[in-house]
C-alpha cells in the first residue's frame, strides 16, 4: 500500500492550532511539540482550536496545508471582515464581572453562540466586590431564558468553574478586564497568562490579552483565552436567522400577521404583543432591533 508520504517528499503532520497571531499560528503536534506556521496564499481564516495538517519546512517551522472539518466555529464580523474567535469549541464561557453588565454586548455574544449552535455558560466574576448581589440579580432574566449562570470570584476560588469545564473545549470571551486571563492563571498556575493588574502596571499600560491561546486542562479538556471584546458585529447572520438567535422569540416566530415581519412596528406582530405583556423583555427586543438595522444596512450597501 502506498502512503501519501511516498508521493509527497515534505512530511505531513496533523496538529492543533494553539495560538493565533493573525498571520502566524502556533501548531501543537501529537507529541506536544510546537511548530510556528504560516499559511499558503496569506490565508487568515484559521482560528485557535483548528485541527490542521502542516508541512514542516525547517526546524520548528511549517506551513498549514489544510484545515480539518470543524465541529463549531465562533466568530464575529463587521462590515469589512470576519474575526474568527475559536474553532471546535463545545462551550462558550461569557465572562462578565461585577459591577456592570454590558447587556448589548452580552446579547450579541449570545446571538452568535446560538447561530453557531454552541452552548453558553455565563460566568459572573468578581463576586467578592460590593454590588455583587445587584449584578447577579441583573443576570436573572438570562437565567430565566435557560442560560446557566455561574457566580465566581476567580481570585478567591476557581473550583466552581473548573467543574463546569470538564470534558469540554471552552473559550473565554468578554470585555477587557473581566478576568479571563486571571481565570486561566487560576486554573493553570504554570500558564502565566498576562493579567491586566492596574496597580502593577504603574501607568505603563495594562497587560491586556492580544491573541487567542489554547491551554490544556487535562487529556479531555482545554480552554482558550481570547482578547477582550469592545464590539461584536453579526454581519454574517441574515435578518430571519437573527430572530431565531433570540431564544425566547423562537416559539413565536411564524405567529406574526405578516410572513416577513421584522418585529419593528408591524401590525399583528406576535413579538411586539408579547413585549407588551411583559413576556418578552423590552431590552432584548431593543438589542435585536439594533442588530437587525445594522445587518439590513449592510445588505442595502451591497445592492
Ligand atoms: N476583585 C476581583 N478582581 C479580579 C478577579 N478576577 C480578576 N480580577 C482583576 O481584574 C483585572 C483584569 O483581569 P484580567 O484577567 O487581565 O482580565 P481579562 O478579561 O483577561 O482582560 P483582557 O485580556 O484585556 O481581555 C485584574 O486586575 C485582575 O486582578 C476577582 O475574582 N475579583
Ligand atoms: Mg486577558
Ligand atoms: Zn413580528
Amino acid at each position: 500500500m502506498s502512503s501519501r508520504a511516498d508521493k509527497n517528499p515534505a512530511p505531513t503532520h496533523r496538529g492543533r492550532v494553539v495560538a493565533s497571531f493573525g498571520r502566524s499560528f502556533t501548531v501543537e503536534l501529537a507529541d506536544g511539540s510546537l511548530v510556528t506556521c504560516t499559511t499558503r496564499g496569506k490565508r487568515t481564516d484559521i482560528a485557535c482550536g483548528d485541527r490542521v495538517s502542516i508541512a514542516i519546512t525547517a526546524p520548528e517551522q511549517g506551513v498549514i496545508d489544510a484545515i480539518e472539518p470543524r465541529v463549531s466555529l465562533f466568530y464575529r464580523s463587521d462590515i469589512q471582515r470576519q474575526k474568527l474567535i475559536a474553532a471546535n469549541v463545545t462551550r462558550i464561557v461569557v465572562v462578565l464581572a461585577v459591577p456592570a453588565l454590558h447587556r448589548h454586548l452580552l446579547d450579541r455574544c449570545l446571538a452568535a453562540a446560538e447561530y453557531a449552535g454552541i452552548p453558553v455558560l455565563l460566568a459572573l466574576n468578581k463576586m467578592d466586590l460590593p454590588q455583587a448581589d445587584a449584578a447577579l440579580a441583573a443576570l436573572e432574566p438570562y437565567r430565566a431564558l435557560g442560560y446557566e449562570v455561574l457566580p465566581l470570584a476567580a481570585k478567591i476560588d476557581i473550583a466552581p468553574l473548573r467543574a463546569a469545564l470538564k470534558g469540554h473545549t471552552s473559550v473565554l470571551v468578554g470585555q477587557s478586564g473581566m478576568g479571563k486571563s486571571t481565570i486561566i492563571n487560576r486554573l493553570l498556575p504554570d500558564a502565566a497568562a498576562r493579567v491586566g493588574d492596574l496597580s502593577a502596571a504603574l501607568g505603563s499600560g495594562r497587560h491586556t490579552t492580544t491573541h487567542a491561546r489554547l491551554y490544556h486542562l487535562d487529556a479531555a479538556s482545554a480552554i482558550i483565552d481570547s482578547p477582550g471584546l469592545q464590539e461584536f458585529g453579526l454581519q454574517h447572520v441574515n435578518p430571519v436567522e437573527l430572530a431565531h438567535c433570540y431564544v425566547e422569540f423562537r416559539p413565536h416566530l411564524g405567529r406574526c400577521k405578516f410572513n416577513d415581519c421584522r418585529h419593528m412596528a408591524e401590525p399583528g406582530c406576535a413579538i411586539i404583543a408579547l413585549m407588551g405583556n411583559g413576556v418578552i423583555a423590552a431590552a432584548r427586543v431593543e438589542s435585536y432591533r439594533e442588530l437587525l438595522l445594522q445587518i439590513e444596512n449592510k445588505a442595502r450597501r451591497r445592492d
